[in-house]
């Protein structure tokens, strides 16, 4: 490894000894950008990954709301302001009771890179809380987030910093979000994305991150011989990301046999009966384990970790971070999976990474096959700004080619540093260099 970035990386790690994910997620970053600093000897003096790494700016709070009962609760409020180098702070909001400044660094960090590779002018942020939606009335998550925004309305704005969903964050928590920003900054501008149709949303920003990452796998496979059609897929989570990658593959030919969520997965041989899927996680916030009540030749399992025991051509993980470990890599790649596409943030360890690449597994790495939704969030950003809004089809047809470009920029840089194939090092170099070359031109600062 270049010299530089590995005194960095040791650096990195001693400065933040308690934060796993975003050394994790930082480790596979800087490795793959050795390459690229090789050719830039430059980048050590303006003390460019230095910067990279540290956060501009990081807001902790305080979230006080009271439940229904009248008792109060106490939630801590994040915002990971990491780098504004190609446009303002961009990224999802978390509530999940695991959320912590590790897991919202990972995510900041990762973002800028996968917006870069959006090729649209945003930089990277991601926050939220360790709140936990699931059980709450409507009335004590409406309370939660009109807490929430009190304090973050400070921070945010269309051209500063603009959160979007992530998980636990939907339509109810968005709409509810952006209610509240309108009343305290009597503003009514895209602050956030993935509101709501009536009130400034995007058509096809829900399916987005779904359908971009199987657009994106689409084209890895026909690029490398293959296709969709026909072939045995296994999703994890049932949440909006797994559910939209269920409907596009399924459009495409393919058979979806599995869905999971926290608790457990299901396992349905004749193929997922996805309105069913919807109902019950879009309209009754459900559990997985409701479907075999209706489908009862369809098999519930307990463990969330089982789903990757099913034998299937191509794998897409898409509930959470690294969920796929060495032991669930090996048992795919055993049963002849072929492909991976990530649809959740990090969701397979650096080892387990490592097992598919050996294997010669197609794998498409989450900051690039997951940025159709936040590449929709800049569609959306850019039609607020217009005063004007595009068809489901104008969306759609955008946000393909988004894709599409996507993989040929992470191919194209994977060949140029002679790492043909290797998809992981080409989307970290692709995006690295549009960040590094901003970077430079601000200076120090
Ligand atoms: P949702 O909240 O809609 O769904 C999350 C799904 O993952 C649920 O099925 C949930 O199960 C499951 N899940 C969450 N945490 C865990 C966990 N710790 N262990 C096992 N299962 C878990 O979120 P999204 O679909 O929006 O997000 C899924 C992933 O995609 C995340 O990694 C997110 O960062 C990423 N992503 C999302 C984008 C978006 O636009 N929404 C864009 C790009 C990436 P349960 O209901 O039991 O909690
Ligand atoms: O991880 C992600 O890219 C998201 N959660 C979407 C972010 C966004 O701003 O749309």
């Amino acid at each position: 490894m270049n010299k530089y970035v590995s005194t960095v990386l040791e650096e990195l790690k001693a400065k933040n000894p308690n934060q796993p994910e975003f050394i994790q997620a930082a480790t596979e970053i800087l490795e793959s950008i050795s390459l690229a600093c090789d050719k830039h000897p430059e980048y050590e003096k303006a003390g460019l990954l230095e910067m990279l790494t540290e956060p501009e700016r990081v807001i902790m709070f305080r979230v006080p709301w009271v439940d229904d009962k009248g008792q109060v609760h106490v939630n801590k409020g994040y915002r990971v302001q990491f780098n504004s180098a190609i446009g303002p702070y961009k990224g999802g909001l978390r509530f999940h009771p695991s959320v912590n400044l590790s897991i919202l660094k990972f995510l900041g960090f990762e973002q800028i890179f996968k917006n870069s590779l959006t090729t649209l002018p945003m930089g990277g942020g991601k926050g939220g809380s360790d709140f936990d939606p699931k059980g709450k009335s409507d009335n004590e998550v409406m309370r939660f987030c009109q807490s929430f925004m009190a304090e973050l309305y400070r921070h945010i704005g269309q051209d500063t910093d603009v959160p979007a969903g992530d998980i636990g964050v939907g339509a109810r928590e968005i709409g509810y979000m952006f209610g509240y920003y309108k009343k305290i900054a009597n503003e009514h501008t895209a602050v956030l994305t993935g509101r709501g149709l009536s009130y400034g949303g995007s058509l096809a920003r829900k399916e987005a991150t779904g359908y971009g990452l199987v657009y994106l796998v689409d084209e890895m496979l026909k690029c490398n011989g293959k296709s969709m059609d026909g072939k045995t897929v296994v999703i994890s989570g049932s949440g909006n990301v797994a559910i939209y990658a269920c409907e596009k593959a399924t459009s495409l030919g393919a058979k979806v046999v599995a869905l999971s969520d926290s608790n457990g997965y299901i396992y349905d041989e004749k193929g997922i009966d996805l309105d069913l899927v919807k109902e019950i996680k879009e309209v009754k916030r459900g559990r997985i384990k409701e479907y075999v009540a209706v489908h009862k030749d369809a098999k519930y399992t307990d463990g969330c970790k089982g789903i990757w025991t099913i034998k299937c051509d191509i794998a897409l993980p898409c509930a959470t971070q690294n969920e796929i470990d060495v032991e669930s890599a090996e048992m795919l790649i055993k049963n002849g999976v072929w492909c991976v596409g990530e649809g959740a943030n990090m969701p397979t360890t650096l080892e387990a990474t490592k097992k598919f690449l050996d294997a010669k597994v197609l794998f498409a790495p989450a900051k690039a096959a997951n940025a159709g939704g936040v590449a929709t969030s800049g569609l959306e950003m850019a039609q607020s700004s217009q005063r004007l809004f595009w068809s489901f089809e104008e969306v759609d047809a955008k946000l393909k080619s988004i894709m599409i470009g996507i993989y040929h920029s992470i191919a194209d840089a994977a060949e140029k540093y002679g790492q043909k194939g290797n998809y992981v090092m080409g989307a970290n170099l692709a995006a690295f260099e549009k960040i590094a070359d901003a970077m430079m031109a601000h200076g120090v600062c």
